[in-house]
């Protein structure tokens, strides 16, 4: 039996590279979609991932499933899903926001939607948040523009940029902005401050694990003991956060949280959750600053503070910095962040179809 093609494209979203595919383009039965996703990753278990596309590394093993939306404030739908490496597992709960930064390329690549004039603005329902963000990007004849001046941390060069407006990210997964309740808990006797502001993060003062904050991710992922000690706390802080049993889950995530030292407002390293990131991800650079703005928060005094309505803030982390802005809702609980813009790049690297076996699927029952 010849294998089944699924048409695909690969793109640079921010600091992260994904494999993005028209919802229509996959099976509509849950099960089998997850088989296949499986398979176009080579997601089973083998941390090579060396029989699919997925990039060994969980910045590079990363999914985004696009649709037209049918809401009346949103143009699409994407659901991120991360594929766990070295886990036969696939995780949907969490988002993205670097691969979301690419999603506005894909559906006018894609022909999902279409955009006239040097400037396009797509309205994204992100599903796994159930929260929107607007992208906003230049284009020309109806194609993004993908070469710019625009550079981030963890990606050569520079490239056009996309501006990210997210809205409402309070609680977007856990349901609260602080979803144990309080600003600070301990757990294994280690205080910590959990939050959800569009990214499940647990933030941790580094020097409670005898560091500086200032080790490379390598040195970080080769302590044993360390990452121990930071699954057991996950474990407890997850379901704390109202996450369940999280051992096989991509959230929360670990931050360890130390001053800043290269003019930023805190320095950060984050286990995303169980390797340490070379940078940082978007939405986690948002829940860590917010982190620290709690009356009482267990590495509140560890940043330097910003004051005003609109926060700009410096996120260090091993690769260089992220620039968060943060406009604060007045009227809303202690921290909350109304919006949140941040800026991005993306690219498109490839595009084509990607083979799965027919005994997986032949192909039928889409969309
Ligand atoms: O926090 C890494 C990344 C991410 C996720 C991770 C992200 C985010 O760098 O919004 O972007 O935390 O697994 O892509």
């Amino acid at each position: 039996m010849p294998q089944t093609a699924v048409p695909f494209m690969q793109i640079r979203g921010g600091s992260s590279k994904g494999v993005y595919l028209l919802r229509s383009d996959l099976p509509r039965e849950p099960a089998q979609r997850h088989d296949v996703l499986k398979w176009i990753m080579g997601a089973h278990g083998d941390p090579r991932q060396i029989d699919g596309l997925g990039g060994a590394n969980p910045l590079t093993s990363k999914i985004a499933i696009v649709s037209r939306s049918e809401r009346d404030d949103c143009d699409v739908d994407f659901q991120f899903v991360q594929a766990l490496v070295g886990e036969d597992e696939l995780d949907d709960s969490p988002n993205c926001g670097n691969l979301l930064a690419g999603v506005g390329a894909f559906a006018l690549e894609s022909g999902l939607i279409e955009r006239d004039g040097p400037r396009a603005e797509v309205r994204v329902f992100m599903t796994n948040s159930g929260k929107r963000c607007d992208l906003v990007f230049a284009t020309e004849g109806g194609r993004p523009v993908y070469e710019g001046d625009a550079a981030i941390d963890g990606v050569r060069g520079t490239a056009a940029p996309i501006i990210c407006r997210y809205h409402d990210l309070a609680g977007a997964l856990c349901g609260a902005l602080l979803p144990t309740g309080n600003a600070r808990d301990e757990f294994d006797g280690v205080a910590v401050t959990c939050v959800d502001n569009g990214m499940p993060v647990v933030c941790l003062r580094a020097e409670d694990f005898g560091l500086t904050g200032r080790e490379t991710p390598s040195a970080l992922n080769a302590d044993d003991e360390l990452k121990r000690r930071l699954e057991s706390i996950r474990l407890q802080a997850g379901a704390a956060m109202g996450l369940g049993d999280v051992a096989d889950k991509a959230v929360p995530k670990m931050c360890l949280v130390s001053p800043a030292e290269n003019g930023g407002h805190l320095n950060t390293r984050t286990f995303i959750p169980k390797v340490c990131h070379q940078a940082i991800g978007v939405l986690g650079a948002v829940s860590a600053a917010t982190a620290t703005l709690f009356e009482g928060s267990a590495v509140g005094d560890l940043a330097r503070p910003v004051h005003g309505e609109v926060k700009q803030m410096k996120i260090e982390h091993p690769s260089g910095h992220f620039d968060v802005q943060l406009e604060m809702d007045p009227d809303g609980e202690a921290a909350a962040v109304k919006r949140a813009g941040l800026l991005r790049t993306a690219r498109l690297i490839s595009r084509g179809d990607v083979y799965v076996p027919a005994s997986v699927w032949d192909g039928d029952n889409h969309d």
